[in-house]
């Protein structure tokens, strides 16, 4: 069994992370633009007022904003079918509610979605990842405020027009589920902070997490129904953090413990998404936890109107969850629990687990019996560019061939799995820590974590890695002189 005919491989990218470009072409502030550079070990801040002396590594990215033909045409170059990447609300709408939107802004991704069709790579664009105007976010509160769905609908409602023809797959927020999870107040939600700090951190309390991330569902729900009625041929997906939770042992309590995490973590947004509506166990535990949320009349007739096209999720790792405290504590950028025995750990403490991917994938599968795709996938790690030029990342092609392993295993399992986007296909900003050392790309990128470097890139040895595998669509060579690649 191999992969079907037309699968959509390629990779991801998002604007936030790699455009830059800050303030460009009449471009208007993101909430991401305020959050400063970390490590492993120190956090990002969400700061209100730029400081001079901080480094803010989304204001630059990789300058993909001014390199983006260089870099598709090294994507196509690799074979690509399709790019996963994000728009700017506030290059689009500078200050999230204007009347008209920025003309520049509008050239801008139209040559960009141009360029990728002249390659022949489909646009896969996600419309909200983590990028919320910063005007919107202190106007409002962000998604706190019901306000933000006509202003959402009101960027969909341009991108679905403008680039009518041009753009067919869309993701309407990218990593839902990060709300519910409780690490997307000031990222997702653009729910402001008192003071500066960390980017994952909760202010706001339960009720009004929730309330934004109900609004957001709303408002996904009427942007797949406007899609639809532009052009019936779009097709959109909702995009989830797949947060792949086991019991550490056999106990029961352990069972039920990860049962439920897999249901509050990852169904709870799917259900609403897919389904339409409130899975029954989650308003048993809005129910528990006090939080009643403000509905509209027309809320559940929107949601059961607006259900996606296809379920697309992230995944990177997984994780433990134990009620007998006897296990180790993890790390991940959105995931935590208690460390995995039987799995290695990347240098930024992220779980390898390729089954977890084919695990995943069927439970979605069968959850939903809708089209899958992963759309975020990879190893973050440092590189090291040596004479000549070369990168080699065996680690990374090991990771991707695991991977990669793992969705052919879930496609003979009988899920109908339509394409892989593999993150940061070429080197960019590291959300969780703003790190540049923290590469996951084909192509490397000559930037520093301090901002310095010449922007060069650089084709590593997964670049030839993907290429077949592209080319031959999957890992079974299907040439003697194919091999090679495959015995690293
Ligand atoms: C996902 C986000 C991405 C991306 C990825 C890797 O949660 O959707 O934006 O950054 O994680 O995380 P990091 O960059 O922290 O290594």
């Amino acid at each position: 069994m191999s992969f079907p005919k037309g699968f959509l491989w390629g990779g991801a990218i998002a604007a936030n992370q790699s455009e830059g470009g800050f303030t460009c072409g009449g471009a208007g502030e993101s909430v991401s633009d305020h959050f400063s550079a970390g490590t492993r070990n120190t956090p990002r801040y969400f700061h209100h007022e730029l400081k001079p002396d901080v480094c803010y590594p989304t204001q630059q990215g990789i300058d993909f904003y001014h390199h983006y033909p260089e870099d598709i045409a090294l994507f196509a170059k690799m074979g690509f079918k399709t790019l996963r990447t994000s728009i700017s609300w506030a290059r689009l709408f500078p200050h999230g509610d204007d009347e008209v939107p920025n003309p520049e802004g509008i050239e801008y991704y139209r040559s960009l979605f141009t360029c990728l069709k002249e390659n022949g790579i489909e646009p896969l664009v996600t419309i909200s990842h983590y990028e919320i105007p910063l005007e919107l976010a202190k106007k409002y509160s962000g998604w706190a405020s019901r306000k933000m769905i006509d202003l959402y609908l009101n960027l969909c409602r341009t991108l679905f027009t403008e680039y009518d023809g041009l753009v067919r797959y869309w993701l309407t927020f990218n990593e839902i589920n990060v709300l519910s999870n409780g690490y997307g107040d000031i990222m997702s939600a653009g729910i402001l902070p008192e003071g500066d700090c960390p980017i994952f951190t909760s202010t706001a309390d339960l009720s009004t997490r929730f309330q934004a991330l109900h609004h957001q569902f709303v408002a996904s729900a009427r942007a797949v129904k406007l899609a639809h009625e532009i052009n019936p041929e779009n097709k959109v997906g909702c995009m989830i953090a797949a947060t792949v939770t086991y019991p550490y042992s056999c106990h029961p309590k352990d069972i039920l413990a990860a049962q439920e995490a897999m249901n509050q973590k990852n169904f709870l947004c799917g259900d609403v998404q897919c389904r339409g509506a409130y899975p029954s166990f989650a308003l048993s535990w809005m129910k528990r936890n006090g939080i009643e949320l403000d509905w509209h009349e027309e809320d559940a007739k929107i949601l059961q109107e607006g259900t996606v096209d296809f379920y697309s999720f992230s995944y990177y790792m997984s994780s433990c969850i134990s009620t007998q405290s006897n296990g180790e504590a993890g790390q991940g950028n959105m995931s935590e629990g208690t460390l995995n025995p039987h799995l290695e750990t990347s240098a930024w403490g992220w779980q390898i687990d390729p089954d977890g991917l084919r695990y995943y994938l069927n439970e979605a599968y069968n959850r939903y019996n809708l089209p899958v795709m992963v759309v975020e996938n990879g190893l973050g790690a440092a590189d090291v560019v040596e004479e000549n030029d070369q990168i080699h990342d065996d680690y990374r092609i090991n990771y991707l061939r695991s991977h990669i392993q793992a969705m052919e295993d879930a496609i003979e399992d009988g899920v109908d799995l339509m394409g892989y986007t593999p993150w940061g296909c070429i080197d960019l900003v590291s959300l969780s820590t703003g790190e540049m050392k923290k590469r996951y790309g084909f192509i490397y990128v000559d930037r520093n974590n301090d901002g310095s470097g010449t922007l060069r890139r650089i084709p590593k040895d997964s670049f030839e890695f993907y290429r077949k595998i592209i080319a031959q669509n999957g890992l079974t060579p299907k040439k003697a002189d194919e091999t090679a690649v495959f015995q690293n």
